[in-house]
């Protein structure tokens, strides 16, 4: 992903020390057998940095945002714009007012789908989307579709699981208003290529809203560079708190989209005939938002930055190659998805005779937590002729010693369910 910079001279990480950041992960902490956490795709852990900044803010800090004329309101206020701005040096977003607080991914593409498509579909108008997307990039856009009259057109994948670019060069044309394509594939891991999808969008004409929730975790992220016209990710995915996410679009597109939701904070004034917005970000922040946690999502950023994003790509990188070596050598399993070098932490599989659910099951027993079903992506598993997969998806904090447990865990599954 030439966008989200090359991970090339990446310095090293020691995940080792890290993880003495980390409660959650120190022996004993939880029940039962020592914790391996492979389920980074659904939720990270967090740091005790990240927790402590929360806490801190609620023990010393706390008040409403950008109301009281207060000492505290003042001071939390200042400490929520600052978290936006380091989301906006994270993502390198040129102004601060780019940057809106949403509760998540699924609520950021909402927020597209609903206040710029429906402005600006038009019937017969086309979206692109791919067989890869998590339902938070399907279903939005076919409430989008069913309310405009709009048509969602589907870029195939290649037998490898990549995107199938000469079919979505073919299926761009002069009806396509918008392609929405995830960074990083939630089950196959492939990492797309945004850079060339970018410059033949917009050489369409179109726009490009990117589902980053699984990479801008774990891949320095340009949106300049990459020519991204929306950009949506998860605080929960990258160290910080659940129920804080980001949407990142351009100044000029935000201007002309209605506001999403309506209530306090997103108003200049409003009268018994009707309401006039604020200005950028409040126009799409209505409510009390999520204070700390947007304040925690900052400090989960700092976090990430002190580790450095290229060293987290280089060592996930490293983990999936091992993962890939290892359970390849177990008779009966298949790993989805293309080689390493075309992907991010993420190792879905399945193998013959274990059911996913089961394969989750017996890790659990050996203390190995992973995913198994569709993973929000049914249309992908439909594409792929199987129900369900087991994935291990990983992070700064895994050992390249879990992916050997892993494996060996699920050989000895394996080897189980074979003998029945
Ligand atoms: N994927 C997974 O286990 P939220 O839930 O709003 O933070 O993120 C939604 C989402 C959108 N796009 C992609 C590519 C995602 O992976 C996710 C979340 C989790 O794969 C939970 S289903």
């Amino acid at each position: 992903m030439n966008a989200l910079r090359s991970a090339a001279a990446a310095p090293l990480l020691d995940p080792l020390a890290l993880r003495a950041d980390f409660p959650i992960l120190q022996p004993g902490a939880s029940p039962g057998p020592e914790l391996v956490f492979l389920d980074n795709g659904a939720s990270t852990q967090r740091p005790r940095q990240v927790l402590d900044a929360m806490t801190r803010v609620y023990e010393h800090s706390y008040a409403n945002v950008h109301r009281g004329i207060h000492r505290l309101s003042e001071e939390c206020t200042e400490l929520y714009e600052q978290a936006r701005g380091r989301v906006q040096r994270f993502v390198n977003a040129a102004e601060r007012e780019e940057i809106i607080f949403t509760r998540g991914t699924t609520e950021s593409l909402n927020l597209v789908a609903r206040s710029w498509g429906e402005v600006n579909l038009r019937p017969g108008d086309e979206i692109l989307l791919t067989l890869l997307e998590h339902h938070a990039n399907i279903v939005p856009w076919q409430q989008a579709a069913a309310r405009t009259g709009a048509v969602i057109r589907w870029v195939p994948l290649t037998d490898d699981g990549r995107l199938d670019l000469a079919k979505f060069s073919e299926l761009l044309g002069p009806r396509t208003r918008l392609v929405a394509v995830a960074a990083i594939s939630n089950v196959l891991g492939t990492v797309n290529p945004l850079v060339e999808i970018a410059r033949q969008t917009h050489a369409a004409g179109a726009l490009l809203a990117v589902d980053a929730a699984q990479s801008v975790p774990h891949m320095l992220t340009d949106v300049q560079e990459l020519g991204a016209d929306f950009l949506a990710c998860s605080g929960h995915k990258m160290l910080g708190p659940t129920g804080i996410g980001v949407l990142y679009a351009r100044r000029a597109l935000l201007e002309a989209m209605p506001p999403f939701l309506g209530g306090g904070s997103m108003i200049r004034r409003v009268t018994l005939e009707g309401f006039e917005p604020a200005e950028l970000p409040s126009k799409f922040e209505a409510g009390t938002p999520p204070i700390v946690e947007a304040i925690g999502l900052g400090a989960a950023i700092e976090y990430l930055e002190r580790v450095g994003l290229a060293a987290i790509h280089a060592h996930e990188l490293r983990l999936t190659q091992e993962a890939h070596a290892l359970l390849g050598q177990i008779e009966g399993l298949r790993i989805l998805g293309p080689a390493p070098e075309h992907k991010g932490g993420i190792v879905s599989f399945v193998v013959d005779g274990l059911h996913p659910h089961d394969a989750a099951q017996l890790l659990d027993r050996d203390g190995i937590a992973v995913r198994a079903g569709h993973h929000c992506a049914m249309p992908l598993h439909q594409h792929l002729g199987i129900p369900a997969s087991t994935r291990a998806s990983f992070y700064l904090y895994n050992t390249l010693d879990e992916v050997a447990r892993l494996a060996a865990s699920i050989a000895a599954a394996r080897a189980r369910f074979k003998r029945r």
